[in-house]
C-alpha cells in the first residue's frame, strides 16, 4: 500500500526513469530514506508537524461533528443560541491556543533550520559543486589534497551522470557554483536542495551546506531541481557512498594532474 501511494503521487515524473526514484515509506512520513544526519533531522520535523497538525485537525473535526449532532436536536427552536461575545476567558483561549500552536512549529522550525544550514568549516571532505548547462562538475578535496575533477554530460540515465564518491560516516562540506543561470543542487535522500546562484561571491555563507554521512552504502540519483534550460531534465548525477577504505583508494588513484 504505501508503495502503491507513492507510485501515484510520484507517476508523473517518474514514468520516464522509474529506477531512480527512491522509495517512500510511511514510517519515514512517504520521505525517501535518509542518508545524512541532518536528513533524519528533517524526517523527524516533517513527521513530528504531521502528528501535530494530524492532532489539532482530529480535536476541530471532532468538536464539529459534535456541534452538528448537539445542534440538529435542538433545530426546532428557531433560536439565536447563547451568544459570546466579550467572554474574555474563551476569548483568550481564541487568542492563546493558536498563538501557543504556531509558537511549538516556530520553535522547532527555527530550530532544526539552525541546524540544518551548520556550516562548521572544518570538514575532511570538501566537494565544490560547479552547475551548468546542462550537468555538474565536482571537485573533491581531502585534507588538502584535490581529486581530478568528475565533469558529466546531459544523459537520460542518472547512472551515466557524472558520479560524486563520498564516503559513509563522514561529515562533507558542498560549496556551490554557477555562471549561468540558477540551477539547484538536489540529493532526494539527502532530503535537502539548495539553489545554485550565479554571482554569489565564494565566502558568502549562502553557497555552502555541510552533512554528515550515514553508514548507507550505495548509489544515489541527484538531478537539477531548477528549470534551467532545455536539457534540465538530463541534468543527472549520482552520488556513491562507500566505505572509508574505498574512499582512501577513490582519493588516491585520482589525484589531480596524475595520469588517468
Ligand atoms: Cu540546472
Amino acid at each position: 500500500m504505501p508503495r502503491a501511494v507513492a507510485l501515484a503521487l510520484l507517476v508523473s515524473s517518474a514514468a520516464a526513469c522509474a529506477g531512480d526514484v527512491p522509495e517512500a515509506e510511511w514510517s519515514n512520513g512517504l520521505l525517501p530514506g535518509a542518508i545524512t544526519e541532518q536528513g533524519e533531522t528533517v524526517t523527524a520535523l516533517w513527521n513530528g508537524a504531521w502528528i501535530a497538525a494530524l492532532a489539532t485537525g482530529a480535536v476541530v473535526i471532532g468538536l464539529i461533528v459534535w456541534a452538528c449532532l448537539f445542534h440538529t436536536r435542538r433545530r426546532a427552536k428557531a433560536e439565536l443560541p447563547p451568544q459570546v461575545r466579550y467572554n474574555l476567558p474563551i476569548e483568550m483561549l481564541y487568542t492563546l491556543v493558536p498563538l501557543v500552536m504556531v509558537s511549538v512549529f516556530f520553535f522547532f522550525t527555527a530550530r532544526d533550520s539552525e541546524e540544518l544550514t551548520y556550516v562548521s568549516g572544518d570538514a575532511p571532505v570538501k566537494v565544490k559543486v560547479e552547475a551548468f548547462q546542462w550537468s555538474w562538475r565536482f571537485t573533491t578535496t581531502v585534507n588538502g589534497q584535490t581529486t581530478e575533477p568528475v565533469t558529466g554530460m546531459p544523459v537520460s540515465d542518472y547512472q551515466q551522470g557524472p558520479q560524486l564518491v563520498l564516503p559513509v560516516k563522514q561529515r562533507v562540506e558542498f560549496d556551490l557554483e554557477t555562471d549561468n543561470v540558477i540551477h539547484s543542487f538536489w540529493v532526494p535522500e539527502f532530503l535537502f536542495k539548495r539553489d545554485v546562484i550565479p554571482g554569489i561571491p565564494e565566502d558568502n555563507p549562502g553557497r555552502k551546506f555541510e552533512i554528515t554521512t550515514l553508514d548507507e552504502p550505495g548509489v544515489y540519483a541527484g538531478r537539477c531541481a531548477e528549470l534551467c534550460g532545455v536539457d534540465h531534465s538530463r541534468m543527472l548525477f549520482s552520488v556513491k557512498l562507500v566505505s572509508q577504505q574505498e574512499f582512501d583508494q577513490y582519493v588516491a588513484s585520482n589525484q589531480a594532474g596524475s595520469a588517468q
